[in-house]
């Protein structure tokens, strides 16, 4: 009898696990990635690319070693852009809705970015 019990509440966690699982992978499908837009020159000029997934190498998209300004988009977790390709060398951390008018007052950063990882 007590093993019989045992067994229902083991079925019935189970069974509650499912929805559970379920609902937080929806969620999870449903929330965006953050997108971030570069900029070539400061405080947003210049040509501009919108990256909304990994990139391991800027050179792809014509764009390494030139960015100047950043502005990172409301949704998501933010993003890291790197010094060099393949998420290697300097960086640095950006929040959702983060805008950087002038990477020249950052130390290193202008125009050096060559990978950006999307949070
Ligand atoms: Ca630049």
């Amino acid at each position: 009898m007590k093993m019989a019990k045992i067994l229902l509440a083991t079925i019935l966690l189970a069974g509650a696990a499912v929805p559970i699982v379920t609902s937080i992978s929806d969620v999870h499908a449903a929330s965006k990635k953050s997108c971030v837009t570069l900029y070539e020159d400061v405080h947003f000029k210049g040509k501009s690319v919108t990256i909304c997934d990994d990139v391991q190498k800027l050179s792809k998209l014509k764009f390494n070693d030139k960015a100047s300004s950043v502005k990172v988009s409301k949704s998501g977790n933010g993003a890291t852009l790197y010094e060099h390709t393949d998420f290697r060398g300097g960086y640095v951390n950006l929040k959702p809705g983060d805008k950087v008018a002038d990477f020249t007052k950052l130390i290193g950063l202008n125009d050096v970015i060559s990978s950006v990882n999307i949070k």
